[in-house]
């Protein structure tokens, strides 16, 4: 049984700046599988390796695997979707996968577009691999591939979605096999070293509405902190890393194991720097244990500050306060944390009065490193729902945090996008002369002028936001700026059964439910009950999570209109 894991090579301007990115999926997947017994595994790096689609054909037909998987985020499905096309043309016996968090949530308009595509896995993946593996080794794929729980696939011109796969209980059975990958390539420009990104906990207890991660992973789940430095450790001393960012959604919010996770690491002396996302909640709680941390190694955290506008933090159900925002900062400098402060920019409302605000704001607040992100309506997330029929580019592609999806209605996308350049050259021209080479703390001097060095670098050769592709040059150029947007490309949206799966994928507890998706359930639960009776939460199956909500719910649009081109295209549901 041999298994081929494939990255798709697509590449944005976005975070991919700061270096060679090693996958976590894969490792997690391919440790899964050992523990399982199938060690007969491979990967190939698409993305890192720059291979293009007529390699890919020539590494099919030269390995002729007997499965092949790769990802997909959200910009980089149709790549994958490509990738696996090509799979199935040269090697027309082997299985194709799709997993990752688009696909779990889109699986039924993937499934019309690429009905190459075998099996779509949904939700976090190991049980249901591993599960699915053994189906085809034991020669019951596909016939029984019915009672394989969390995988979506074609019957026919039928879509079947299985019962949803329960999460993981025993986080600590996942034990990556890091191996996997060639860790010559993966090269982190700040510290110039092996960067890595493994796990301590899954899912996050917040519902901003913007994210769709709180969804994807279920319920938050962390891992034994001793065995994540075990892991940590093997990166560090077999693989060469020098630095790791962790993977994790939201890893302070358990306190204790994280500070059990930073007490192993200064115990184990190990080599290495990291770094989190995290919420400024979380750094306001902690601000006696900031030193701690810092001693831990932790050198970096980026935090979701999201806005300068309380409106807006209040739109996003950030459950924060501006004024947390500066203070979390503020924190984090007096203890010699780099500090990233993240802004998402471009919704409806967006003027260039509203970005020169966000950047006096971040100047205010002074953090270390700034990020502007173009506002990407995820079609999975509540806020999406809250646009209606605001959002006009589906061409998923272009969903990656540097294009302007929705168009302001005072500026266009240009003048946008111009606009947020502008707030970067001013804020690293600051930076560059009167911040980073006077950072007395020399690690933190040495990883500020990492960082900008590989921001100059994608600047210079205008992969920085995807500007050379998109014909940006300055602002002189903002009004013959081509984004390129696919407009023949449509959401096709789910059928209401597809659709109260997805919604209730994941249904926030009620006191975190935002106000669209509490609507939502509300008129699902009068409107929709008696046509849905029977539909179980996640899929249908027994195994349902306990805060799921029992009554059937039809909601985010979740009608029986479809878009034009898209009702005949479709193929039907059967779950
Ligand atoms: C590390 C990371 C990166 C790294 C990527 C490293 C790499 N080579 O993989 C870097 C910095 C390069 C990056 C860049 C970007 N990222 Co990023 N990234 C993350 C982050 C923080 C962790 C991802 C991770 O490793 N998770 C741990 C692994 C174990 O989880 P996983 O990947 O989901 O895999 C599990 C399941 O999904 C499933 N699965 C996944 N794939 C497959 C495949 C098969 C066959 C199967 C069976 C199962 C399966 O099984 C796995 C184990 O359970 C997430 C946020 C988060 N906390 O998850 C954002 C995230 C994935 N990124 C996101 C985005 C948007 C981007 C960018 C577009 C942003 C930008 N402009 O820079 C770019 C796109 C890069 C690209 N070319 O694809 C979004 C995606 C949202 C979406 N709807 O798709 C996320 C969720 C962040 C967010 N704020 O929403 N990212
Ligand atoms: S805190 Fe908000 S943005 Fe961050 S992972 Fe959780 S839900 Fe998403």
């Amino acid at each position: 049984m041999r298994i081929l894991f494939v990255h798709p090579n697509y590449i944005c301007g976005g975070a991919e700046i700061a270096g060679k990115w090693s996958p976590a999926w894969v490792a997690y997947l391919a440790g899964y599988l050992k523990a399982g017994g199938y060690t007969d595994y491979s990967f190939v790096d698409a993305m890192t390796d720059d291979i293009s689609d007529d390699g890919l054909r020539e590494i099919f037909k030269r390995e002729q695997p007997d499965v092949i998987a790769t990802t997909a985020n959200t910009p980089a499905i149709y790549t994958a979707e490509r990738l696996l096309k090509i799979a199935k043309e040269e090697c027309p016996n082997a299985v194709t996968l799709l997993g990752g968090i688009h696909a779990t949530f889109m699986f039924q308009q993937i499934l019309a577009e690429a009905p190459w595509i075998d099996a779509i896995v949904r939700g976090e993946g190991e049980a249901v691999t591993l599960n699915l593996v053994r189906a085809i080794d034991q020669g019951r794929w596909p016939a029984e591939r019915a009672d394989i729980l969390g995988i979506a696939y074609m019957d026919g011109d039928q879509i079947v979605a299985t019962p949803a796969e329960p999460t993981i209980r025993d986080v600590d059975s996942i034990v990556a096999d890091w191996g996997v990958l060639d860790w010559k390539k993966y090269m982190y420009i700040p510290m110039g070293v092996p960067v890595a990104t493994p796990n301590l906990a899954r899912g996050c207890p917040f519902t901003c509405s913007f994210c769709s991660q709180w969804k994807f992973w279920r319920d938050y789940r962390v891992r034994d902190p001793k065995k994540v430095v075990d892991e940590i450790e093997v990166l560090v001393r077999e693989h060469g890393v020098g630095f790791f960012i962790l993977a994790d959604e939201e890893p302070t919010i358990n306190r204790k194991k994280f500070v059990e996770f930073c007490e192993e690491l200064i115990e184990r002396k190990l080599p290495v720097y990291w770094g989190i996302n995290t919420r400024v909640t979380d750094v306001l709680r902690d601000e006696e244990l900031l030193p701690f941390y810092r001693k831990a190694g932790l050198i970096h955290i980026s935090l979701g500050t999201e806005a300068a506008a309380q409106l807006k933090l209040d739109l996003f159900n950030k459950e924060t306060t501006v004024a947390q925002n500066k203070k979390a900062i503020d924190l984090l400098r007096a203890n010699g944390i780099v500090t990233e402060a993240q802004f998402i920019v471009g919704l409806e409302n967006e003027t260039k009065e509203t970005l020169e605000e966000t950047y006096r704001m971040c100047m205010d607040w002074n953090p270390d490193m700034a990020n502007w992100s173009m506002f990407t309506p995820w079609p999975f997330s509540d806020l999406f729902h809250q646009l209606g029929d605001k959002v006009e580019i589906f061409d998923f592609e272009k969903y990656n945090f540097v294009t302007p999806i929705m168009k302001p209605l005072a500026m266009d996308r240009g003048e946008l996008l111009d606009g947020v350049m502008n707030n970067y050259r001013r804020f690293y021209m600051k930076k560059s002369f009167l911040g980073y080479p006077w950072v007395r703390d020399p690690i933190r001097r040495k990883y500020l002028l990492g960082c900008l060095k590989a921001f100059l670098k994608s600047a210079f050769e205008r992969k920085f936001y995807s500007l050379g592709k998109h014909n940006y040059w300055g602002p002189q150029s903002k009004g013959k700026i081509n984004f390129g947007f696919d407009e023949s490309r449509k959401l096709v949206k789910n059928e209401p059964q597809i659709e109260a799966q997805v919604i209730q994928w994941k249904t926030a507890p009620p006191r975190k439910r935002s106000a669209a998706t509490a609507e939502a359930i509300k008129a699902a639960e009068t409107a929709a009950a008696a046509p849905m009776a029977g539909f179980k939460a996640c899929g249908g199956g027994d195994q349902q999570m306990e805060e799921v909500a029992p009554a059937a719910v039809m909601a985010c649009g979740g009608g029986t209109e479809q878009l034009p081109g898209a009702a005949s295209a479709m193929p039907r549901m059967k779950i």
